[in-house]
């Protein structure tokens, strides 16, 4: 019995050591779009590299942590599913970078973008959340890619202007900009965060005056 718990305590503490530690900030990132548009797949292939059908639909939400080198991503995968949406959006409370996902495929969630922007508003604060458009399934069109660049650009600047992108995440393209994009964007919002905690340390504290 005490050697059983010798060798699992051995292979715990191997476990915790081999297991990458995220170093400095860790910043949040969520993915809303209607169902079916691909977020799933979008993610795997940001964090993994690589495609995979997940035959299901996501219920409620779940993370991933993808490490970088001055910063990391807290990436949420959220559901599109109708009966799902509140919840989704409340997922993206806290978030610092949401991308908003349609399928070039799917005309309903191309229109449903403006929804998911305008309902985010009741739970982030839409000046302090940096917004990507992403316009996935790309592989699906047959002939130029012009067009929907064009719409997918008129798209993001409808809903108040935001950097856009054509992706697929079956065949991964336009998917290295994404994650450029979005890691670009976190380190940003880090370095802010970093300059409001240096104000705040340089505050001065006068103890001489007196306040009554
Ligand atoms: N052709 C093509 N199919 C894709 C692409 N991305 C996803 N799909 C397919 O679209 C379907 C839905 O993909 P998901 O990633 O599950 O969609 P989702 O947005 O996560 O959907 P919910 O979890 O229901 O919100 C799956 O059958 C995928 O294989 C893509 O870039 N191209
Ligand atoms: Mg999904």
């Amino acid at each position: 019995m005490k050697f059983k718990n010798m060798i699992f305590g051995a292979l715990a503490f191997i476990f915790v050591m081999s297991t990458p530690m995220a170093k400095g900030e860790v910043v949040r990132v969520t993915f809303l779009g209607n169902s079916g548009v691909g977020k799933t797949c979008l993610i795997q292939r940001i964090t993994t590299g690589s495609y995979f059908d997940p035959r299901w639909t996501t219920v409620g939400a779940a993370n991933n942590l993808l490490l970088g080198t001055n910063v990391n991503l807290d990436i949420w995968d959220t559901a599109g599913l109708e009966r799902y949406k509140l919840l989704s959006l409340c997922h993206a409370r806290r978030s610092k970078v949401v991308v908003i996902v349609f399928s070039v495929a799917d005309s309903d969630s191309f229109g449903a973008t403006n929804y998911w922007l305008h309902s985010l508003g009741n739970y982030v604060n839409l000046k302090d959340t940096k917004f990507i458009l992403v316009a996935n399934k790309v592989d699906l069109v047959v002939g130029a890619l012009e067009p929907f660049m064009k719409n997918t650009g008129k798209k993001a600047e409808d809903l108040g202007g935001m950097p856009y992108y054509l992706c697929s995440a079956k065949n991964g393209f336009g998917v290295d900009e994404l994650k450029k994009k979005i890691f670009e964007i976190a380190v940003a919002c880090s370095l802010e965060t970093e300059e409001l905690h240096g104000d705040l340390e340089t505050v001065e504290l006068h103890e001489d005056r007196k306040c009554c």
